[in-house]
């Protein structure tokens, strides 16, 4: 019998799942996960010793894998993003609010982290739950909402010019392959769930269609404070062993560079996505 445990996180969302081997997971298991992952937008599972292929056939589970252009693979492992940062290196990969592959014009589902070295203290992983800050919104705010397309690229981030992507080289590269601008509802539909998200972020929205750059950026100012409520939020705190699923369409995510001078490497495998309308 499967010893299967969801124990809610502090606060509004997330959950974490305790009595699974992430290697061998059960269907009916997997279903589980798969709801709770849903019903959360992000999950966790400690104590798991998942080997590389192990982290690619689980993450296979959820969909085909997305093989990020711009990240650096594992060795012999190209499906495997690197998450590094040396003691030497001052600017983490991530660390501040954002949404993976926004700037697609199909962005990835999500993302399943596996935490490979972690620093003695720090280095937590900040998720914010874009659903629950767009049901707080009043109905005629929303509503205004769901009429509005916004751009995302990743030219500003990612690109030769960026100052992040100098700050990160070495880690992150390709950056002539940033090039990718989308537009997306400002207000999506999960394509699973069907519930309604606030689909605007911090790291690749550049604008709202057909408005000035001024009047954009009050909005997404207005937006981005408000998702940035504590009551939206919550820390993840990594141990040796632990492994995060999120998504990309329901959360964004924000790697908190607190442990200068130590190492921290994970590993990311992403899953690719479908259209957001
Ligand atoms: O290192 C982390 O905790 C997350 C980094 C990040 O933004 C990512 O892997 O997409
Ligand atoms: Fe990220």
């Amino acid at each position: 019998m499967s010893q299967l445990e969801i124990r809610k996180m502090n606060g509004g969302f997330g959950a974490e799942i305790l009595g699974v081997d992430l290697a061998q997971l059960s269907d009916p298991e997997f279903r589980t996960v798969l709801d709770t992952f849903h019903r959360h937008g992000v999950v966790f599972f400690r104590d798991q010793a998942l080997s590389p292929e192990g982290h690619v056939r689980f993450a296979e589970r959820l969909g085909p894998i997305n093989i990020n252009r711009f990240f650096q693979s594992v060795e012999n492992y190209p499906m495997i993003a690197e998450v590094r940062k040396e003691p030497d290196q001052k600017v983490n990969v991530g660390g501040a609010w954002h949404t993976d592959h926004s700037y697609d014009e199909v962005p990835a589902l999500g993302s399943v982290l596996v935490a490979r070295e972690l620093p003695d203290s720090g280095g937590d992983t900040l998720f914010a739950n874009l659903a629950l800050a767009f049901d707080a919104l009043s109905s005629g705010f929303q509503e205004m909402l769901e009429t509005l397309r916004a751009h995302h690229s990743s030219r500003h981030v990612f690109g030769a010019q960026a100052k992040y992507s100098k700050e990160v080289s070495g880690r992150i590269g390709n950056a002539e392959e940033a090039v990718q601008d989308s537009i997306h509802p400002v207000v999506i539909r999960h394509p699973d769930t069907g519930r309604k998200i606030l689909y605007v972020n911090p790291g690749f929205t550049i604008g709202i269609d057909g408005w000035t750059d001024t009047e954009s950026q009050g909005l997404l100012r207005f937006l981005y404070d408000h998702a940035q409520q504590p009551q939206f939020q919550l820390h993840f705190d990594w141990r040796p062993g632990s492994v995060a699923l999120w998504d990309n369409r329901t959360t964004w995510h924000n790697a908190v560079n607190d442990y200068q001078g130590q190492r921290r490497l994970m590993h990311r495998v992403t899953v690719e996505g479908t259209p957001l309308s």
